[in-house]
């Protein structure tokens, strides 16, 4: 497939480590992918879905203990430990790949290995970048087929180039103890075994496309981020694109894809679809910032995905899609998911693989943390930009998590610096997409925390330079929460479509055509600039709640900023803590 002496190089090296039985070149094409669907399929490993309903539809389940990313055994192995920073995991490289390659050491001696050469972003854009991954998984095969361009384009794309990045895979014998997804940003290189679960084994994802990715921007002046990418276009056809970093299972793909409320549709406003998880930004010729999604599909969160909140998601699943780890609807051969109707199946199977009574049972079918991976083709709003080598330019760059109380609706941060501030507190309530405990508060830096390839305090920095170089062209910087409860639990804000009644103020500040209230923490909207109409049953009252500072809670807040922050040493830029002081003087 290549004559690439690099690759060819690494090759002959992983082959003598882990010892396939057989190794086959992933090329991309229709009939290869088809040919190892049937395979996994006569083996188990896939479910073949209602060919009528669900066209080109398989079903995977996972091993019980192999759910969710393992933050607490993914590791940075850069030289030196403190570039890893005091959020990540380290270990010495020498160290690691000694241990790992005790694992690896012939451990496909009874299987294949699969060569998948891969390209992040569109192929011939001068932002792609090149991976290959060897696997021994046929689910992971299938899975970058979908998410990446995958085959001999890919190959094409890196020529005779020695930068790739090296993706080693391994199920193993999926092994909780012996777990490990490492990183070597100084090598390019990604050692993952005994997962098959997709964080921790897609490589291209989160392992290549934001842990390695974010070091070489570092490195090369670009930005590798955990953000959507979404069109807005006016009823004059002009169309606007915002970067928003929320973490993980907090409403991307939701936002990404949504659908105008009916007020805004009969105007004429539609949105359009050019990522949903991750988003790489190059300085462009013109000074401004400029955005691609290195990915070709969606890999989402099913839970809560239906008709209403995400149809435009929903529709993208309804053909060559991979579920997994949800309900298996026995009765005719679909699939099913908390949240999808109100009609569980109740002759089922869950997402464990056990006989499921959906109307009987107390137990949820499918796992919070069950996907879909779906091609970003099938989505019906998708950008006509999505394969644009040049990428999109940004205006608006939004943060945002899950806040029961303390954040506002949303608020415009005073400039780049105190925009990079607030970026830098974000906290979030976890959720199901990382092993652990669920709706804990924690600091989650521009949703980065577990993606960040290198020490976050040169992170913070890196924003700060980025900003310094845009000048006046850098995009306005916002925060919103879409999750603030009452005093019963309940959301108040009902969110999903709704949230373009926010996303038009914050297109408006940038476009200066709408003034802002200041308050402690940036600059707010007046409540009766959010537009309410058909909304009936949100008030002006609900949305000046929404948008008030509590500054009890906000000093509070500050406490615990300080606290996050002292963790960064001398890395932390001064910037961030002026900016801190100067809350503190607002707010008492
Ligand atoms: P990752 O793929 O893990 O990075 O997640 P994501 O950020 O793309 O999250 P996603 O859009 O899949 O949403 C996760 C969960 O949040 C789903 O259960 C949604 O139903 C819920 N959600 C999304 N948007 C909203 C919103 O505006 N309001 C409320 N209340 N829930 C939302
Ligand atoms: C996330 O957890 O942010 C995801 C899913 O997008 S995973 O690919 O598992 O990281
Ligand atoms: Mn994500």
């Amino acid at each position: 497939m290549t004559s690439n002496q690099n690759v060819l190089r690494w090759l002959e090296e992983m082959k003598a480590l882990v010892k396939p039985m057989n190794v086959v070149w992933i090329d991309g094409s229709r009939e290869q992918m088809e040919d190892l669907k049937k395979q996994a399929l006569s083996t188990g490993e896939l479910e073949e879905l209602n060919q009528e309903l669900l066209p080109g539809c398989v079903l995977h389940r996972t091993a019980v203990n192999d759910v969710a990313r393992v933050e607490h055994r993914t590791f940075i192995c850069s030289r030196k430990k403190e570039d890893a920073g005091p959020t990540n995991n380290w270990e010495d490289p020498q160290v690691m790949y000694e241990k790992l390659s005790k694992l690896f050491n012939g451990v496909m001696h009874d299987r294949t290995m699969y060569i998948i050469p891969y390209s992040m972003g569109p192929i011939g854009s001068p932002y792609s970048k090149v991976g290959i991954e060897l696997t021994d998984s046929i689910y992971v095969v299938l899975n970058m087929d979908i998410m990446t361009r995958v085959g001999k384009d890919a190959l094409g794309q890196l020529g005779d180039s020695n930068d790739f990045v090296r993706g080693l895979h391994s199920k193993a014998d999926i092994d909780e103890e012996n777990r490990y997804i490492c990183h070597f940003p100084e090598d390019n290189a990604i050692w993952s075994i005994n997962s098959g679960y997709g964080g921790n084994v897609l490589l291209g994802k989160k392992c290549f496309a934001l842990r390695i990715a974010s070091y070489q921007g570092w490195k090369e002046g670009w930005m590798a981020e955990h953000m959507l990418i979404l069109g807005i276009q006016n009823p004059k056809g002009e169309i606007k694109y915002v970067a928003a970093a929320f973490p993980s299972a907090c409403g991307k793909t939701n936002l990404a894809m949504l659908i105008p409320p009916e007020v805004y549709e009969k105007k004429g406003y539609k949105v359009w679809t050019v990522g949903d998880d991750i988003a790489w930004m190059n300085i462009g010729k013109d000074g401004r910032l400029w955005a691609i999604n290195p990915e070709s599909g969606f890999f989402g969160v099913a839970p809560g995905t239906n008709m209403k909140s995400n149809p435009n998601a929903l529709i993208s699943t309804q053909k060559n899609t991979i579920f997994t780890n949800v309900v298996h609807n026995l009765d005719n051969n679909t699939v099913w998911w908390e949240g999808l109707d109100k009609n569980p199946p109740e002759n089922a199977v869950d997402w464990k693989g056990n006989p499921w009574n959906g109307k009987t049972s107390d137990v949820k079918g499918a796992h919070p943390n069950s996907r879909f991976t779906a091609p970003a083709i099938n989505c019906p709003c998708i950008s006509s930009e999505f394969s644009n080598p040049a990428g999109v330019p940004i205006s608006a760059i939004i943060f945002g998590g899950r806040r029961a109380k303390t954040a506002p609706l949303v608020y415009q941060a005073r400039d780049w610096e105190h925009g990079v501030f607030v970026g830098s507190v974000m906290a979030s309530e976890t959720t199901a997409a990382a092993a652990g405990a669920v709706g804990v508060v924690r600091r989650d830096p521009m949703a980065m925390l577990p993606f960040c390839g290198y020490h976050m305090g040169d992170y913070f920095q890196h924003w700060l330079d980025m900003g310094k170089k845009l000048g006046d062209k850098a995009p306005k910087i916002f925060n919103v929460n879409w999750f603030r409860t009452d005093d019963e639990g309940h959301f108040i804000w009902p969110g999903f479509g709704e949230n373009l009644r926010v996303l038009d103020w914050i297109i408006q500040r940038c476009e200066d055509s709408v003034d802002a209230v200041e308050t402690p923490i940036g600059y707010g909207p007046k409540p009766e600039q959010i537009n309410l109409d058909g909304l009936d049953d949100v008030t002006m009252e609900t949305v000046a709640g929404l948008l008030d500072v509590d500054k009890k809670l906000w000093l509070e807040d500050v406490a615990a900023i300080k606290e996050f922050y002292a963790k960064f040493g001398d890395r932390l830029p001064k910037e961030l803590s002026d900016e801190l002081v100067a809350l503190e003087k607002r707010l008492s």
